[in-house]
C-alpha cells in the first residue's frame, strides 16, 4: 500500500493565479495536480482544504478509480466545475505518483502511444485583420500547423480574445470585472473576411480555428459556419452557449464547417447528446476542469464511438500542471484531434518546471517518470494570490450578454 499522507494546497501568481493540489505519500513520493478555475480560484482551494484533503489521509494513492469513485459518487452533490476541479486534481496527482512509482512516463500507463506527439495550435491575434495576420505568419514560420485567428470587430471598442500581450490571450485581467460591448451583426460582417484574408496570406498548407465564445444563437452560428465554408476552418469553437445541447442539431442542418465545443464542460453528460447524436466534432473538455485524467478517459472513449475527436482547451488559466497531463493523455488516445496550446509566462515557467517541448507544431510530454512537471513552492510563495475577474459582456444597448 503506498500511502496517502499529506496534501497541500499551493497557490501562486505568476502573472496569472494557479491553484494546485500536492499530494505526498509515506514512502516521500509526490504528486501533483491542477485545480485552477479562472476568476473562482479560491472556491476550488477551500473545497480542497475543508472537505476533500481530510478524506484522503490514510488512503491508498494506488486506489485512483476507487477514489474518483469516492469524492464524486461519496459526496452527493455531484458536477460543477468546483466539484470536478477539485476531484481532477487529485485524480491527477494520483496519476503523476502511480507513475512515479512506476518508474514511466505517465502517457505509458494510459496504454503508451497513439502518436509522435500532440499538433498544438496557437492563438494569433490583433485589433485588425492585418495585425492578426501578421502574427499568423510570424506562427507559421515558427513551425506550428493550426492557428486560430481572433481579430478586432470594426466598430467595437474590446472584443474576445484580442490582447495587448500578443503572444498569449490573458482575459482575467482585473480586480472586478470589466465589460465589453458586443453586436452579432458587426461581428457577422467581419469574420468571413478575416478568413478570405488569411486563405489569400496563409495559403491552404496551415489549420485555420476561430473561437465564437458563445456569443451567437444557433441560426447565426449556421450562417457563420456556411460563410467560412469556402475557406475549410478546421472548427468553430462554442458557436452557441451549450447548455441546451439540442440546439446543435439547428446549427448542423445549415453548415459543414466542424465544429468544437466543450470547455467549459465538467462531466461526460454535459456532452452526452452532442457526442452521440453526432452533432460536434471535436470535444473540448479538459483535464482540470472534467474530473481529471480518469474521467476525461471515459470522455475521449465515448466520443471515439461517434466520430467525436479531442481539442483539449489550454489557454494560459490551465496550469503547466494540466498542459502537462493533457499531452500525455493526448499521445494516448486513438480520437485525439488537436490540443490548444498558449505560451504561459516567463514567470509560470520558472515556478512549474515542466519537461514538455514544442517541435514542427507539436507537444511532446517528455520521458520524466510521472507528469514531468513539478512545482518550485520557494519560487511560488513568492508570488502571493491577487484576485482577478474574467470580464463580463453587454449588448450595445446595456442588455447583458453571454462572455
Ligand atoms: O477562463 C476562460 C478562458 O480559458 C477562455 O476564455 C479561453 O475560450 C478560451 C479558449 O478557447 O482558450
Ligand atoms: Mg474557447
Amino acid at each position: 500500500m503506498l500511502k496517502i499522507v499529506s496534501a497541500k494546497v499551493i497557490i501562486t501568481c505568476p502573472g496569472r493565479n494557479f491553484v494546485t493540489l500536492k499530494i505526498e505519500t509515506s514512502d516521500g513520493l509526490t504528486g501533483i495536480g491542477d485545480a485552477t478555475l479562472n476568476g473562482r480560484e479560491l472556491s476550488v482551494a477551500s473545497y480542497l482544504t475543508d472537505h476533500v484533503i481530510p478524506c484522503l489521509i490514510g488512503r491508498d494513492a494506488h486506489n485512483i478509480e476507487d477514489t474518483w469513485q469516492y469524492l464524486y459518487r461519496g459526496a452527493y452533490w455531484r458536477r460543477g466545475p468546483v466539484t470536478m476541479s477539485a476531484i481532477a486534481a487529485v485524480d491527477t496527482a494520483l496519476w503523476d505518483i502511480k507513475a512515479k512509482a512506476a518508474g514511466l512516463p505517465l502517457y505509458q500507463l494510459l496504454g503508451g502511444r497513439c502518436r509522435e506527439g500532440a499538433m498544438v495550435y496557437s492563438h494569433a491575434n490583433g485589433t485588425t485583420i492585418e495585425e492578426t495576420l501578421e502574427q499568423a505568419i510570424s506562427y507559421k514560420e515558427m513551425g506550428y500547423k493550426a492557428i486560430r485567428l481572433q481579430s478586432g470587430v470594426p466598430g467595437l471598442k474590446s472584443t474576445y480574445g484580442v490582447s495587448g500581450t500578443k503572444l498569449f490571450y490573458e482575459p482575467a485581467d482585473a480586480d472586478l470585472p470589466t465589460e465589453n460591448v458586443w453586436s452579432t451583426e458587426k461581428y457577422l460582417r467581419s469574420v468571413p473576411a478575416l478568413f478570405e484574408k488569411a486563405r489569400e496570406v496563409l495559403g491552404w498548407d496551415v489549420h485555420l480555428l476561430h473561437d465564437v465564445h458563445h456569443r451567437l444563437t444557433p441560426i447565426e452560428a449556421g450562417r457563420l459556419g456556411k460563410d467560412l465554408e469556402p475557406y475549410r476552418p478546421f472548427w468553430l469553437e462554442d458557436t452557441v452557449v451549450a447548455e441546451n445541447q439540442a440546439n446543435f442539431r439547428l446549427i448542423r442542418q445549415h453548415t459543414t464547417t466542424p465544429l468544437a465545443v466543450g470547455e467549459i464542460f465538467n462531466s461526460i453528460w454535459d456532452c452526452k447528446q452532442l457526442i452521440e447524436e453526432q452533432l460536434i466534432d471535436y470535444i473540448r473538455a479538459t483535464v482540470v476542469h472534467a474530473g481529471g485524467i480518469t474521467h476525461l478517459r471515459r470522455i475521449a472513449a465515448l466520443a471515439d464511438l461517434h466520430n467525436v475527436r479531442t481539442g483539449c482547451h489550454g489557454a494560459t488559466d490551465l496550469s503547466p500542471v494540466c498542459m502537462s497531463a493533457a499531452l500525455h493523455f493526448d499521445v494516448s488516445i486513438p480520437n485525439f484531434g488537436i490540443q490548444e496550446w498558449m505560451h504561459h509566462t516567463k514567470e509560470t515557467d520558472e515556478v512549474f518546471r515542466r519537461t514538455y517541448t514544442f517541435k514542427d507544431g507539436m507537444l511532446h510530454p517528455g520521458e520524466m517518470p510521472g507528469l514531468g512537471v513539478e512545482i518550485d513552492e520557494k519560487l511560488a510563495a513568492k508570488y502571493p494570490y491577487k484576485r482577478a475577474f474574467l470580464p463580463v459582456n453587454r449588448l450595445e444597448d446595456g442588455t447583458l450578454y453571454n462572455w
